[in-house]
């Protein structure tokens, strides 16, 4: 079993992408588990190259900080010739209504002028990372899912059409986490897009910066603290921080403080020590560009390896080589 998960550089890491998806990769990771920077994903909107570059090594930096071994991540770009050439035979494989029925592709382009055909396109992109990886299983919420099937549909038709090459792979449901919440606006949630919103807590921001966003949080008007989602959403997300970051409930993290001045700054202290170790290693990572660089070189060897035999076994039969 081969589990592939990815996570893009679209904005700063935040504590939603740590608490919800990157901590639990690297505590439950198997050996045969794989991770990456999807940068050549953050290319379907529009986006400054620099500023792509920077996050995409942050990114590479965190999950490394993490906990991570560098041999099962790596940057997508890093295998671009790999990727390049398996996406092109997969978009030779995949009907032009299959890509447009997509549901991520209809959101985001609906109502716009201007569409990338990369972003028609990109759940083919995402079809090539899974299966040139041979990557049997893919965790992914319920919004990627149909993408996921895509990559089944294509593998399978593949097969059956050229040979056997590809695993099928399957979507799985990753454990669930609470979605974290913005604090400044808990009816939406945590988003590296929204990294002008006050409310957006990152994993390398310094202690005094996270301290100062939980004390600004959105709470309410009553007094006392109960974790009620529904009707208290703010409180609720600060209780749910808490829980998570602390190992308890969030009806037992409501019983451990007793005013909102309290919650705040406990959901703060905690956050900081929860964040500490992973801004440590990543910034020492990224102080030191020549071994980020190392062991960024490393990871891409190693997955462009696993993935070669695969894509010259797929041009082969398709009639290329
Ligand atoms: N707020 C969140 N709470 C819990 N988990 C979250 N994830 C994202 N936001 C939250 C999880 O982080 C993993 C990697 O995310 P991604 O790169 O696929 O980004 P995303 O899901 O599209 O959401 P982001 O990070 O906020 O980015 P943008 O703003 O670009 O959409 C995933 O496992 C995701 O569930």
């Amino acid at each position: 079993m081969t589990r592939l998960s990815g996570i893009t550089p679209s904005g700063h890491v935040h504590l939603g992408n740590h608490l919800g998806a990157v901590r639990r990769w690297a505590a439950d990771r198997e050996p045969e588990d794989l991770f990456f920077v999807s940068d050549l994903h953050a290319m379907t909107i529009p986006h400054r190259p620099e500023r792509l570059r920077a996050l995409t090594r942050e990114t590479f930096a965190i999950l490394l900080g993490v906990g991570i071994e560098p041999d099962s991540v790596f940057v997508q770009s890093d295998l671009c010739g790999e990727l390049g050439a398996l996406n092109w035979v997969l978009e030779c494989t995949c009907t032009f209504g299959e890509a447009a029925r997509m549901i991520q592709f209809k959101e985001k382009a609906g109502g716009q002028d201007s569409v990338r055909v990369g972003l028609l396109t990109y759940p083919v992109l995402m079809s090539a990372d899974i299966l040139l990886q041979g990557a049997t299983e893919v965790p992914v919420g319920t919004d990627q899912d149909q993408h996921v099937e895509l990559a089944r549909a294509l593998a399978r038709r593949f097969n059956s059409t050229f040979g056997e090459v590809f695993a099928v792979p399957k979507a799985v449901v990753p454990k669930t986490a609470a979605s974290i919440r913005d604090l400044s606006d808990p009816g939406r949630k945590m988003a590296k897009s929204a990294q002008q919103s006050p409310g957006g807590v990152f994993v390398l921001d310094e202690p005094d910066v996270i301290s100062r966003k939980f004390r600004r949080a959105v709470t309410d008007g009553e007094s006392e603290i109960r974790y009620d989602p529904e009707t208290r959403p703010g409180v609720a997300n600060l209780l749910e921080i808490l829980a998570a970051c602390t190992g308890v409930s969030p009806y037992a993290a409501a019983t451990s403080v007793d005013s909102y001045a309290d919650l705040k700054d406990t959901v703060a202290a905690a956050v900081i020590e929860e964040l500490r170790p992973v801004r440590e290693r990543a910034r020492e990572l990224l102080d030191d560009p020549a071994e980020l660089d190392r062991v960024r070189a490393q990871g891409a060897k190693r997955a462009a390896e696993r993935g070669r035999p695969r894509l010259e076994a797929a041009m082969r039969v398709a009639g290329l080589r």
